[in-house]
Protein backbone atom coordinates (compact mmCIF):
# COMPACT_ATOMS: atom_id res chain seq x y z
CA UNK A 1 0.00 0.00 0.00
CA UNK A 2 1.14 3.07 -0.68
CA UNK A 3 0.52 6.71 -0.29
CA UNK A 4 -0.80 9.09 -3.13
CA UNK A 5 -1.55 12.18 -3.53
CA UNK A 6 -2.86 13.24 -6.81
CA UNK A 7 -3.66 17.19 -7.46
CA UNK A 8 -5.91 18.21 -11.01
CA UNK A 9 -5.03 21.56 -12.77
CA UNK A 10 -7.06 23.90 -10.43
CA UNK A 11 -10.46 24.81 -12.46
CA UNK A 12 -10.00 28.52 -13.23
CA UNK A 13 -13.15 30.68 -11.81
CA UNK A 14 -14.64 32.48 -14.53
CA UNK A 15 -17.39 30.06 -15.28
CA UNK A 16 -18.48 26.53 -15.46
CA UNK A 17 -15.94 24.63 -17.31
CA UNK A 18 -16.32 22.89 -20.34
CA UNK A 19 -16.05 19.07 -21.41
CA UNK A 20 -12.78 19.70 -22.96
CA UNK A 21 -11.27 21.10 -19.07
CA UNK A 22 -12.75 18.45 -17.29
CA UNK A 23 -11.39 15.41 -20.06
CA UNK A 24 -7.76 17.06 -19.70
CA UNK A 25 -7.67 17.10 -15.47
CA UNK A 26 -10.44 16.80 -13.15
CA UNK A 27 -11.83 13.84 -15.43
CA UNK A 28 -8.96 11.70 -15.52
CA UNK A 29 -7.67 12.64 -11.72
CA UNK A 30 -10.86 10.96 -10.62
CA UNK A 31 -10.91 7.86 -12.54
CA UNK A 32 -7.04 7.38 -11.37
CA UNK A 33 -7.98 8.22 -7.68
CA UNK A 34 -10.66 5.84 -7.39
CA UNK A 35 -8.81 2.76 -9.16
CA UNK A 36 -5.92 3.95 -6.82
CA UNK A 37 -8.18 3.47 -3.92
CA UNK A 38 -9.29 0.11 -5.17
CA UNK A 39 -6.49 -1.15 -5.83
CA UNK A 40 -5.98 -0.65 -1.87
CA UNK A 41 -4.13 2.39 -1.52
CA UNK A 42 -4.26 5.81 0.59
CA UNK A 43 -4.98 7.99 -1.70
CA UNK A 44 -5.46 11.93 -1.38
CA UNK A 45 -7.30 14.10 -4.25
CA UNK A 46 -7.40 17.26 -3.92
CA UNK A 47 -8.44 20.14 -5.95
CA UNK A 48 -9.67 23.87 -5.80
CA UNK A 49 -10.40 26.68 -7.54
CA UNK A 50 -7.74 29.13 -9.10
CA UNK A 51 -9.96 32.45 -8.17
CA UNK A 52 -7.21 35.37 -8.66
CA UNK A 53 -6.47 37.73 -11.38
CA UNK A 54 -7.72 39.69 -14.36
CA UNK A 55 -9.82 37.43 -15.75
CA UNK A 56 -11.81 37.28 -12.78
CA UNK A 57 -12.01 40.74 -12.00
CA UNK A 58 -13.28 41.52 -15.10
CA UNK A 59 -16.04 38.42 -14.99
CA UNK A 60 -17.68 39.50 -12.26
CA UNK A 61 -18.09 43.46 -13.59
CA UNK A 62 -19.42 42.12 -16.81
CA UNK A 63 -21.66 39.85 -13.94
CA UNK A 64 -22.52 43.13 -11.66
CA UNK A 65 -20.62 41.69 -8.72
CA UNK A 66 -17.70 42.21 -6.68
CA UNK A 67 -15.30 40.00 -7.15
CA UNK A 68 -15.23 38.12 -3.84
CA UNK A 69 -19.40 37.57 -3.82
CA UNK A 70 -18.62 36.26 -7.51
CA UNK A 71 -15.79 33.75 -6.92
CA UNK A 72 -17.87 32.20 -3.93
CA UNK A 73 -20.52 31.70 -6.39
CA UNK A 74 -18.90 30.06 -9.07
CA UNK A 75 -16.35 28.13 -6.70
CA UNK A 76 -20.09 26.79 -5.54
CA UNK A 77 -21.45 26.48 -9.03
CA UNK A 78 -17.92 24.35 -10.09
CA UNK A 79 -18.00 22.22 -6.56
CA UNK A 80 -22.17 20.90 -7.61
CA UNK A 81 -20.87 20.92 -11.02
CA UNK A 82 -17.77 18.78 -9.90
CA UNK A 83 -20.21 16.58 -7.44
CA UNK A 84 -22.62 15.65 -10.85
CA UNK A 85 -19.93 14.03 -12.74
CA UNK A 86 -18.76 11.99 -9.39
CA UNK A 87 -15.38 13.98 -8.95
CA UNK A 88 -14.20 12.63 -5.87
CA UNK A 89 -12.31 14.97 -4.45
CA UNK A 90 -11.31 14.28 -1.08
CA UNK A 91 -11.37 18.26 -0.82
CA UNK A 92 -11.93 20.86 -3.31
CA UNK A 93 -10.68 24.16 -2.33
CA UNK A 94 -10.11 27.46 -2.84
CA UNK A 95 -7.14 29.51 -3.76
CA UNK A 96 -8.60 32.45 -2.03
CA UNK A 97 -8.86 30.75 1.06
CA UNK A 98 -6.84 32.52 4.16
CA UNK A 99 -4.57 29.63 3.99
CA UNK A 100 -3.21 30.46 0.74
CA UNK A 101 -2.71 34.13 1.64
CA UNK A 102 -0.53 32.71 4.25
CA UNK A 103 1.47 30.26 2.49
CA UNK A 104 2.14 32.54 -0.76
CA UNK A 105 3.46 34.80 1.83
CA UNK A 106 5.54 32.94 3.31
CA UNK A 107 7.15 31.64 0.35
CA UNK A 108 7.81 35.29 -1.06
CA UNK A 109 9.33 36.18 2.53
CA UNK A 110 11.79 32.72 2.07
CA UNK A 111 12.48 33.26 -1.74
CA UNK A 112 13.50 36.79 -1.12
CA UNK A 113 15.92 35.75 1.68
CA UNK A 114 17.84 33.08 -0.75
CA UNK A 115 18.07 36.30 -2.55
CA UNK A 116 15.78 34.70 -5.52
CA UNK A 117 13.60 37.82 -5.50
CA UNK A 118 14.15 41.70 -6.31
CA UNK A 119 12.40 44.97 -6.79
CA UNK A 120 12.56 45.85 -11.25
CA UNK A 121 10.45 48.98 -12.61
CA UNK A 122 9.49 48.17 -15.61
CA UNK A 123 6.97 49.90 -18.68
CA UNK A 124 3.16 49.01 -18.80
CA UNK A 125 -0.03 49.98 -20.53
CA UNK A 126 -2.14 51.40 -17.94
CA UNK A 127 -6.00 52.58 -19.35
CA UNK A 128 -7.16 55.33 -17.89
CA UNK A 129 -10.68 54.79 -19.32
CA UNK A 130 -10.61 51.49 -16.86
CA UNK A 131 -8.66 52.41 -14.67
CA UNK A 132 -6.11 49.58 -15.06
CA UNK A 133 -2.83 48.18 -15.95
CA UNK A 134 -3.50 46.07 -18.55
CA UNK A 135 -2.16 42.35 -18.59
CA UNK A 136 -0.26 41.79 -22.26
CA UNK A 137 -3.55 40.32 -23.53
CA UNK A 138 -5.69 42.84 -22.90
CA UNK A 139 -4.11 45.61 -24.87
CA UNK A 140 -4.57 45.26 -28.69
CA UNK A 141 -3.18 47.54 -31.79
CA UNK A 142 -1.18 47.27 -34.88
CA UNK A 143 1.73 45.00 -34.95
CA UNK A 144 4.79 46.56 -35.24
CA UNK A 145 5.95 43.77 -37.22
CA UNK A 146 3.54 43.40 -39.97
CA UNK A 147 0.90 46.10 -39.75
CA UNK A 148 -2.10 44.00 -39.26
CA UNK A 149 -4.47 46.23 -37.44
CA UNK A 150 -5.77 43.10 -34.14
CA UNK A 151 -2.47 42.06 -32.98
CA UNK A 152 -2.66 41.00 -29.28
CA UNK A 153 -0.26 42.66 -26.93
CA UNK A 154 1.79 39.25 -26.27
CA UNK A 155 1.72 37.82 -29.75
CA UNK A 156 0.41 39.17 -33.11
CA UNK A 157 -2.04 36.15 -34.73
CA UNK A 158 -1.92 37.55 -38.68
CA UNK A 159 2.62 37.07 -38.25
CA UNK A 160 3.04 34.97 -35.26
CA UNK A 161 5.93 37.63 -33.78
CA UNK A 162 6.20 37.59 -29.92
CA UNK A 163 5.11 41.04 -28.63
CA UNK A 164 5.85 42.97 -25.94
CA UNK A 165 2.77 45.49 -25.77
CA UNK A 166 4.38 48.79 -24.89
CA UNK A 167 5.39 48.28 -28.73
CA UNK A 168 2.26 47.94 -30.16
CA UNK A 169 0.93 51.00 -32.63
CA UNK A 170 -2.09 52.41 -31.78
CA UNK A 171 -2.89 50.50 -28.89
CA UNK A 172 -6.20 50.48 -27.07
CA UNK A 173 -7.93 48.35 -24.08
CA UNK A 174 -9.35 44.82 -25.18
CA UNK A 175 -11.14 45.70 -22.04
CA UNK A 176 -13.29 48.57 -22.77
CA UNK A 177 -11.97 49.86 -26.58
CA UNK A 178 -10.71 53.03 -24.70
CA UNK A 179 -7.34 54.33 -27.13
CA UNK A 180 -7.13 56.75 -24.08
CA UNK A 181 -4.37 54.16 -23.02
CA UNK A 182 -0.56 55.40 -21.56
CA UNK A 183 2.75 53.57 -21.07
CA UNK A 184 3.53 53.92 -17.22
CA UNK A 185 6.34 52.91 -14.90
CA UNK A 186 5.51 50.53 -12.29
CA UNK A 187 7.73 48.10 -9.90
CA UNK A 188 7.41 44.79 -9.52
CA UNK A 189 9.01 41.66 -7.76
CA UNK A 190 10.70 39.41 -10.11
CA UNK A 191 11.62 35.32 -9.14
CA UNK A 192 15.25 35.04 -9.97
CA UNK A 193 14.45 31.79 -12.27
CA UNK A 194 17.40 31.85 -14.43
CA UNK A 195 19.41 30.92 -10.79
CA UNK A 196 17.44 27.71 -10.78
CA UNK A 197 18.21 26.52 -13.83
CA UNK A 198 20.72 23.76 -13.53
CA UNK A 199 19.02 22.14 -10.37
CA UNK A 200 15.48 22.42 -12.54
CA UNK A 201 17.47 20.74 -15.38
CA UNK A 202 18.89 17.86 -13.21
CA UNK A 203 15.16 17.45 -11.77
CA UNK A 204 13.32 17.57 -14.91
CA UNK A 205 16.18 14.81 -16.34
CA UNK A 206 15.96 12.69 -13.61
CA UNK A 207 12.10 12.67 -13.47
CA UNK A 208 10.74 8.73 -14.51
CA UNK A 209 7.33 8.45 -15.82
CA UNK A 210 6.50 11.84 -17.41
CA UNK A 211 4.84 10.90 -20.64
CA UNK A 212 6.89 13.13 -23.88
CA UNK A 213 4.66 15.72 -24.47
CA UNK A 214 5.66 16.93 -19.97
CA UNK A 215 9.06 16.37 -20.48
CA UNK A 216 9.21 18.19 -23.72
CA UNK A 217 7.79 21.15 -23.23
CA UNK A 218 9.90 21.29 -19.70
CA UNK A 219 12.92 20.93 -21.86
CA UNK A 220 11.97 23.21 -24.30
CA UNK A 221 12.00 26.50 -21.77
CA UNK A 222 14.88 25.52 -20.30
CA UNK A 223 16.77 25.40 -23.74
CA UNK A 224 15.47 28.75 -24.59
CA UNK A 225 16.79 29.65 -20.87
CA UNK A 226 14.72 30.55 -18.13
CA UNK A 227 14.09 34.05 -17.82
CA UNK A 228 12.94 35.73 -14.56
CA UNK A 229 9.23 36.78 -14.25
CA UNK A 230 7.45 39.02 -12.90
CA UNK A 231 5.07 37.59 -10.07
CA UNK A 232 3.30 40.63 -8.78
CA UNK A 233 0.80 42.88 -10.40
CA UNK A 234 -0.84 45.77 -10.45
CA UNK A 235 -4.67 44.69 -9.20
CA UNK A 236 -6.74 44.60 -6.08
CA UNK A 237 -8.08 41.35 -6.11
CA UNK A 238 -5.62 38.14 -5.06
CA UNK A 239 -2.81 37.84 -1.84
CA UNK A 240 -1.65 41.20 -1.23
CA UNK A 241 2.21 41.79 -0.97
CA UNK A 242 3.73 42.03 2.54
CA UNK A 243 6.75 42.27 4.04
CA UNK A 244 8.62 39.86 7.01
CA UNK A 245 6.27 41.31 9.68
CA UNK A 246 2.99 40.94 7.58
CA UNK A 247 2.53 44.54 7.10
CA UNK A 248 2.25 45.54 3.67
CA UNK A 249 4.89 45.92 1.64
CA UNK A 250 6.06 49.84 1.13
CA UNK A 251 5.31 50.70 -2.55
CA UNK A 252 2.67 47.19 -3.20
CA UNK A 253 0.18 48.08 -1.52
CA UNK A 254 -2.01 48.37 -4.80
CA UNK A 255 -0.49 45.39 -5.66
CA UNK A 256 -0.88 41.40 -5.40
CA UNK A 257 0.63 38.21 -6.56
CA UNK A 258 0.44 36.98 -9.84
CA UNK A 259 -2.09 34.31 -9.91
CA UNK A 260 0.03 31.59 -11.28
CA UNK A 261 2.44 32.46 -8.55
CA UNK A 262 -0.63 31.48 -5.92
CA UNK A 263 -2.49 28.88 -7.70
CA UNK A 264 -0.37 26.24 -7.79
CA UNK A 265 0.81 26.91 -3.89
CA UNK A 266 -2.92 26.45 -3.36
CA UNK A 267 -2.32 22.60 -3.92
CA UNK A 268 -0.49 22.99 -0.74
CA UNK A 269 -3.38 24.80 1.09
CA UNK A 270 -5.89 22.81 0.20
CA UNK A 271 -4.08 19.96 1.71
CA UNK A 272 -3.80 21.88 4.81
CA UNK A 273 -7.63 22.98 4.77
CA UNK A 274 -8.24 19.19 4.05
CA UNK A 275 -6.25 18.75 7.36
CA UNK A 276 -8.31 21.21 9.28
CA UNK A 277 -11.32 20.10 7.75
CA UNK A 278 -10.73 16.24 8.63
CA UNK A 279 -8.30 16.05 11.71
CA UNK A 280 -5.97 14.81 8.96
CA UNK A 281 -2.14 15.41 9.12
CA UNK A 282 -1.07 17.36 5.60
CA UNK A 283 2.71 17.19 6.23
CA UNK A 284 3.47 13.43 5.11
CA UNK A 285 2.26 14.82 1.71
CA UNK A 286 4.06 18.12 1.35
CA UNK A 287 6.96 18.28 3.69
CA UNK A 288 10.01 15.60 3.04
CA UNK A 289 10.82 15.79 6.53
CA UNK A 290 7.53 14.62 7.65
CA UNK A 291 7.57 11.75 5.26
CA UNK A 292 6.81 12.77 1.92
CA UNK A 293 9.63 10.67 0.23
CA UNK A 294 6.81 8.08 0.99
CA UNK A 295 4.75 10.17 -0.73
CA UNK A 296 3.96 9.05 -4.57
CA UNK A 297 2.70 12.55 -5.72
CA UNK A 298 0.86 12.97 -9.36
CA UNK A 299 -0.44 15.92 -11.28
CA UNK A 300 -3.06 15.82 -13.88
CA UNK A 301 -3.21 19.10 -16.33
CA UNK A 302 -3.56 20.34 -19.90
CA UNK A 303 -0.57 20.72 -22.10
CA UNK A 304 -0.94 24.23 -21.65
CA UNK A 305 0.06 24.26 -17.87
CA UNK A 306 2.64 22.05 -17.81
CA UNK A 307 4.91 24.77 -17.98
CA UNK A 308 3.92 26.29 -14.96
CA UNK A 309 4.66 22.48 -12.91
CA UNK A 310 8.03 21.55 -14.50
CA UNK A 311 9.47 24.92 -13.86
CA UNK A 312 7.76 27.62 -12.00
CA UNK A 313 6.08 25.85 -9.52
CA UNK A 314 9.37 23.96 -8.92
CA UNK A 315 11.40 27.42 -8.47
CA UNK A 316 9.13 28.38 -5.88
CA UNK A 317 9.70 25.09 -3.29
CA UNK A 318 13.00 24.45 -4.64
CA UNK A 319 14.36 28.15 -4.42
CA UNK A 320 12.75 27.99 -0.64
CA UNK A 321 15.36 25.91 0.67
CA UNK A 322 12.89 24.43 2.87
CA UNK A 323 12.24 20.21 2.11
CA UNK A 324 9.04 20.66 0.00
CA UNK A 325 8.01 17.59 -2.12
CA UNK A 326 8.11 18.13 -5.65
CA UNK A 327 5.81 16.08 -8.10
CA UNK A 328 6.89 12.48 -8.94
CA UNK A 329 4.34 11.25 -11.67
CA UNK A 330 3.09 14.46 -14.31
CA UNK A 331 0.48 13.75 -16.24
CA UNK A 332 -0.22 16.07 -19.46
CA UNK A 333 -3.17 16.36 -22.05
CA UNK A 334 -3.25 17.60 -25.45
CA UNK A 335 -6.81 19.34 -26.28
CA UNK A 336 -10.28 17.93 -26.66
CA UNK A 337 -11.51 19.46 -29.27
CA UNK A 338 -15.20 20.55 -30.94
CA UNK A 339 -15.23 19.02 -34.05
CA UNK A 340 -11.80 19.81 -34.85
CA UNK A 341 -12.28 23.49 -33.49
CA UNK A 342 -11.62 24.64 -30.16
CA UNK A 343 -13.64 24.82 -27.29
CA UNK A 344 -14.12 28.66 -26.05
CA UNK A 345 -15.65 29.60 -22.87
CA UNK A 346 -15.57 33.40 -23.43
CA UNK A 347 -17.09 32.52 -26.77
CA UNK A 348 -19.36 29.72 -25.35
CA UNK A 349 -18.52 27.14 -28.13
CA UNK A 350 -18.81 23.67 -27.40
CA UNK A 351 -21.02 21.78 -24.55
CA UNK A 352 -20.05 23.02 -20.81
CA UNK A 353 -20.35 20.82 -17.87
CA UNK A 354 -23.90 22.33 -16.42
CA UNK A 355 -25.41 21.38 -19.62
CA UNK A 356 -23.59 18.35 -20.15
CA UNK A 357 -25.58 16.79 -17.58
CA UNK A 358 -29.00 17.42 -19.20
CA UNK A 359 -28.05 15.78 -22.20
CA UNK A 360 -26.68 12.35 -20.61
CA UNK A 361 -25.68 11.23 -17.38
CA UNK A 362 -22.71 11.72 -15.79
CA UNK A 363 -21.37 7.85 -16.95
CA UNK A 364 -21.90 8.26 -20.50
CA UNK A 365 -19.72 11.28 -20.47
CA UNK A 366 -17.03 9.91 -18.54
CA UNK A 367 -16.48 6.80 -20.34
CA UNK A 368 -16.78 8.04 -23.88
CA UNK A 369 -14.35 11.24 -22.48
CA UNK A 370 -11.81 8.55 -20.71
CA UNK A 371 -12.49 6.22 -23.94
CA UNK A 372 -10.72 9.20 -26.46
CA UNK A 373 -8.56 10.66 -24.12
CA UNK A 374 -6.45 13.10 -25.76
CA UNK A 375 -3.52 11.57 -24.46
CA UNK A 376 -1.47 10.82 -27.79
CA UNK A 377 -2.90 13.69 -29.50
CA UNK A 378 -5.36 16.74 -29.28
CA UNK A 379 -9.10 14.38 -29.86
CA UNK A 380 -11.97 15.64 -31.97
CA UNK A 381 -15.44 15.43 -29.59
CA UNK A 382 -18.15 14.71 -32.07
CA UNK A 383 -21.99 14.04 -31.12
CA UNK A 384 -21.36 10.88 -33.34
CA UNK A 385 -19.11 9.35 -31.50
CA UNK A 386 -20.49 10.12 -28.68
CA UNK A 387 -23.13 7.63 -29.56
CA UNK A 388 -21.42 5.20 -30.53
CA UNK A 389 -19.19 5.20 -26.99
CA UNK A 390 -22.81 4.92 -25.02
CA UNK A 391 -24.88 2.65 -27.64
CA UNK A 392 -22.23 -0.10 -28.48
CA UNK A 393 -19.56 0.25 -25.76
CA UNK A 394 -22.01 0.72 -22.95
CA UNK A 395 -25.48 -0.24 -23.70
CA UNK A 396 -25.17 -3.29 -26.52
CA UNK A 397 -21.42 -5.04 -25.01
CA UNK A 398 -22.16 -4.17 -21.24
CA UNK A 399 -25.68 -3.23 -20.73
CA UNK A 400 -27.22 -6.13 -22.70
CA UNK A 401 -25.12 -8.72 -21.02
CA UNK A 402 -25.54 -7.53 -17.55
CA UNK A 403 -29.24 -7.43 -18.39
CA UNK A 404 -29.44 -11.28 -20.34
CA UNK A 405 -27.78 -13.01 -18.02
CA UNK A 406 -29.98 -11.42 -14.94
CA UNK A 407 -33.32 -11.78 -16.63
CA UNK A 408 -32.29 -15.86 -17.45
CA UNK A 409 -31.52 -16.24 -14.24
CA UNK A 410 -34.68 -14.92 -13.21
CA UNK A 411 -37.01 -16.37 -15.82
CA UNK A 412 -34.94 -19.75 -15.38
CA UNK A 413 -33.76 -20.13 -12.03
CA UNK A 414 -35.63 -18.45 -9.50
CA UNK A 415 -33.76 -15.48 -9.40
CA UNK A 416 -30.74 -17.21 -7.95
CA UNK A 417 -26.86 -17.75 -8.35
CA UNK A 418 -27.48 -21.54 -9.26
CA UNK A 419 -25.21 -24.04 -8.21
CA UNK A 420 -24.23 -27.66 -9.58
CA UNK A 421 -22.43 -28.55 -12.90
CA UNK A 422 -18.84 -28.68 -13.47
CA UNK A 423 -16.63 -26.70 -15.64
CA UNK A 424 -15.79 -26.99 -19.27
CA UNK A 425 -13.37 -26.33 -21.89
CA UNK A 426 -15.68 -22.79 -22.13
CA UNK A 427 -14.77 -21.73 -18.14
CA UNK A 428 -11.32 -22.61 -18.92
CA UNK A 429 -11.26 -20.06 -21.74
CA UNK A 430 -12.80 -17.48 -19.97
CA UNK A 431 -10.38 -17.92 -17.00
CA UNK A 432 -7.45 -17.80 -19.29
CA UNK A 433 -8.42 -14.22 -20.80
CA UNK A 434 -9.05 -12.60 -17.39
CA UNK A 435 -5.68 -14.19 -16.04
CA UNK A 436 -4.28 -12.03 -18.87
CA UNK A 437 -6.51 -8.90 -19.17
CA UNK A 438 -6.96 -8.37 -15.72
CA UNK A 439 -3.21 -7.53 -14.94
CA UNK A 440 -3.01 -5.87 -18.24
CA UNK A 441 -6.18 -3.44 -17.16
CA UNK A 442 -4.26 -2.95 -13.55
CA UNK A 443 -0.58 -1.97 -15.34
CA UNK A 444 -2.38 0.42 -17.69
CA UNK A 445 -3.71 2.07 -14.76
CA UNK A 446 -0.81 2.30 -12.58
CA UNK A 447 1.11 3.31 -15.74
CA UNK A 448 -2.36 6.61 -16.29
CA UNK A 449 -2.32 4.78 -19.92
CA UNK A 450 -6.35 5.24 -19.77
CA UNK A 451 -6.92 4.55 -23.56
CA UNK A 452 -5.63 1.45 -22.75
CA UNK A 453 -7.28 0.83 -19.51
CA UNK A 454 -10.22 1.63 -21.07
CA UNK A 455 -9.74 -0.73 -24.09
CA UNK A 456 -8.64 -3.17 -21.93
CA UNK A 457 -12.30 -2.83 -20.31
CA UNK A 458 -14.23 -3.06 -22.84
CA UNK A 459 -12.22 -6.20 -24.02
CA UNK A 460 -12.84 -7.88 -20.73
CA UNK A 461 -17.00 -7.01 -21.20
CA UNK A 462 -16.65 -8.55 -25.14
CA UNK A 463 -15.14 -11.70 -24.03
CA UNK A 464 -17.60 -12.53 -21.50
CA UNK A 465 -20.01 -12.23 -24.02
CA UNK A 466 -17.84 -14.44 -26.27
CA UNK A 467 -17.89 -16.73 -23.21
CA UNK A 468 -21.89 -16.57 -22.74
CA UNK A 469 -22.26 -17.30 -26.88
CA UNK A 470 -19.72 -20.34 -26.74
CA UNK A 471 -21.46 -21.98 -23.20
CA UNK A 472 -24.98 -21.03 -24.55
CA UNK A 473 -26.45 -22.11 -21.26
CA UNK A 474 -29.78 -21.61 -22.78
CA UNK A 475 -29.67 -23.97 -25.38
CA UNK A 476 -28.00 -26.55 -22.93
CA UNK A 477 -30.91 -25.93 -20.37
CA UNK A 478 -33.55 -27.49 -22.78
CA UNK A 479 -31.61 -31.32 -21.80
CA UNK A 480 -29.36 -30.59 -18.65
CA UNK A 481 -30.24 -27.83 -16.30
CA UNK A 482 -26.87 -28.21 -14.14
CA UNK A 483 -24.82 -28.15 -17.45
CA UNK A 484 -26.30 -24.75 -18.08
CA UNK A 485 -26.20 -23.72 -14.08
CA UNK A 486 -22.30 -23.50 -14.87
CA UNK A 487 -23.20 -20.93 -17.98
CA UNK A 488 -25.31 -18.91 -16.18
CA UNK A 489 -23.29 -18.56 -12.38
CA UNK A 490 -20.44 -17.89 -14.64
CA UNK A 491 -22.42 -14.65 -16.78
CA UNK A 492 -23.43 -14.05 -13.07
CA UNK A 493 -19.57 -13.77 -11.56
CA UNK A 494 -18.92 -12.13 -14.97
CA UNK A 495 -21.47 -9.80 -14.34
CA UNK A 496 -19.80 -8.99 -11.22
CA UNK A 497 -16.75 -8.24 -12.33
CA UNK A 498 -17.39 -6.00 -15.27
CA UNK A 499 -19.05 -4.07 -12.33
CA UNK A 500 -16.41 -4.29 -10.22
CA UNK A 501 -13.23 -2.72 -12.94
CA UNK A 502 -15.70 -0.37 -14.56
CA UNK A 503 -16.41 1.58 -10.87
CA UNK A 504 -13.62 3.89 -11.85
CA UNK A 505 -15.41 4.60 -15.00
CA UNK A 506 -19.11 4.91 -14.64
CA UNK A 507 -19.55 4.25 -10.49
CA UNK A 508 -23.60 4.83 -11.02
CA UNK A 509 -24.06 2.15 -13.30
CA UNK A 510 -20.96 0.02 -11.50
CA UNK A 511 -22.99 0.52 -8.33
CA UNK A 512 -26.55 -0.33 -9.95
CA UNK A 513 -24.91 -3.63 -11.74
CA UNK A 514 -23.55 -4.58 -8.04
CA UNK A 515 -25.80 -3.94 -6.08
CA UNK A 516 -28.62 -5.33 -8.59
CA UNK A 517 -26.36 -8.65 -7.89
CA UNK A 518 -26.19 -8.41 -4.06
CA UNK A 519 -22.41 -7.83 -3.51
CA UNK A 520 -21.45 -6.00 -0.60
CA UNK A 521 -19.38 -2.58 -0.63
CA UNK A 522 -16.97 -4.88 0.98
CA UNK A 523 -16.46 -7.07 -1.62
CA UNK A 524 -16.12 -4.87 -4.50
CA UNK A 525 -12.33 -3.84 -4.26
CA UNK A 526 -9.57 -4.79 -6.70
CA UNK A 527 -7.53 -7.46 -4.69
CA UNK A 528 -8.54 -10.20 -7.05
CA UNK A 529 -6.67 -13.04 -5.48
CA UNK A 530 -6.95 -16.27 -7.72
CA UNK A 531 -8.48 -15.38 -10.75
CA UNK A 532 -9.65 -18.59 -11.81
CA UNK A 533 -11.65 -18.15 -8.69
CA UNK A 534 -13.54 -15.31 -10.17
CA UNK A 535 -16.12 -16.92 -11.92
CA UNK A 536 -17.36 -18.85 -8.76
CA UNK A 537 -16.75 -16.23 -6.15
CA UNK A 538 -20.90 -14.79 -5.53
CA UNK A 539 -22.48 -17.39 -3.10
CA UNK A 540 -24.34 -19.62 -4.38
CA UNK A 541 -28.27 -19.28 -3.92
CA UNK A 542 -27.59 -15.39 -3.32
CA UNK A 543 -31.02 -13.58 -4.90
CA UNK A 544 -29.97 -11.35 -7.48
CA UNK A 545 -32.45 -9.30 -9.69
CA UNK A 546 -31.89 -7.47 -13.00
CA UNK A 547 -30.92 -4.09 -12.33
CA UNK A 548 -32.48 -1.34 -13.99
CA UNK A 549 -32.00 0.22 -17.38
CA UNK A 550 -28.48 1.18 -17.19
CA UNK A 551 -28.02 3.02 -20.01
CA UNK A 552 -30.35 4.66 -22.76
CA UNK A 553 -29.07 4.69 -26.15
CA UNK A 554 -29.33 7.97 -28.39
CA UNK A 555 -31.21 8.41 -31.46
CA UNK A 556 -30.27 9.88 -34.43
CA UNK A 557 -32.70 12.05 -33.31
CA UNK A 558 -31.03 13.03 -30.08
CA UNK A 559 -28.01 14.28 -32.19
CA UNK A 560 -30.02 15.88 -34.55
CA UNK A 561 -31.31 18.01 -31.73
CA UNK A 562 -28.24 18.96 -29.80
CA UNK A 563 -26.65 19.70 -32.87
CA UNK A 564 -29.08 22.16 -33.66
CA UNK A 565 -28.86 23.77 -29.71
CA UNK A 566 -24.67 23.30 -29.34
CA UNK A 567 -24.15 23.14 -32.62
CA UNK A 568 -22.06 20.69 -34.29
CA UNK A 569 -19.53 20.43 -37.70
CA UNK A 570 -20.00 24.09 -38.21
CA UNK A 571 -18.56 25.48 -35.86
CA UNK A 572 -15.29 24.30 -36.94
CA UNK A 573 -12.73 26.90 -36.01
N1 LIG B 1 -6.23 27.70 -13.65
C1 LIG B 1 -5.73 26.52 -15.69
C2 LIG B 1 -6.17 27.57 -16.64
O1 LIG B 1 -7.02 28.35 -16.28
C3 LIG B 1 -5.18 27.08 -14.45
C4 LIG B 1 -4.52 25.96 -13.70
C5 LIG B 1 -3.87 26.37 -12.45
S1 LIG B 1 -3.09 24.99 -11.75
C6 LIG B 1 -2.23 25.59 -10.45
O2 LIG B 1 -5.64 27.57 -17.73
ZN1 LIG C 1 2.20 40.81 -37.01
Amino acid sequence: MARILITSALPYINGVKHMGNLAGSMLPADVYARAMRLLGHDVLYICATDEHGTPAELAAQQAGMDVAAYCDAMHDAQAGAGAQFDLSYDYFGRSSAPSNHALTQHFAHVLEAQDLIYEKVSKQVYSNADGRFLPDRYVEGTCPNCEFDGARGDQCDNCGKLLDPVDLINPYSAVSGSKDVEIRETNHLYLRQSALSDRLRDWVDASEGWPPLATSIAKKWLDEGLRDRAITRDLSWGVPVTDANGKPRAGFEDKVFYVWFDAPIAYIAATQDWAVKTGGDWEPYWKTDAGANDTQYVQFMGKDNVAFHTLSFPTTLIGSGEPWKLVDSLKAFNWVTWYGGKFSTSQKRGVFMDQAIDIAPSDNWRWHLMANAPEGDDAAFTWEEFAVSVNSDLANVLGNFVNRITKYTASKFDGRIPAGGVNTEHEAWIIAELETRIPALIAHYEAREFRKAMEQTRAIWAAGNEYLTRAAPWSLYKTDVDAAAVGVRAGLNLAALFGIIAQPIIPNAADKILSALGVPQSNRSWDFGDIAGLINALPEGTAIKAPDVLFTKIEESDIAEWTAQYGGGQDKA
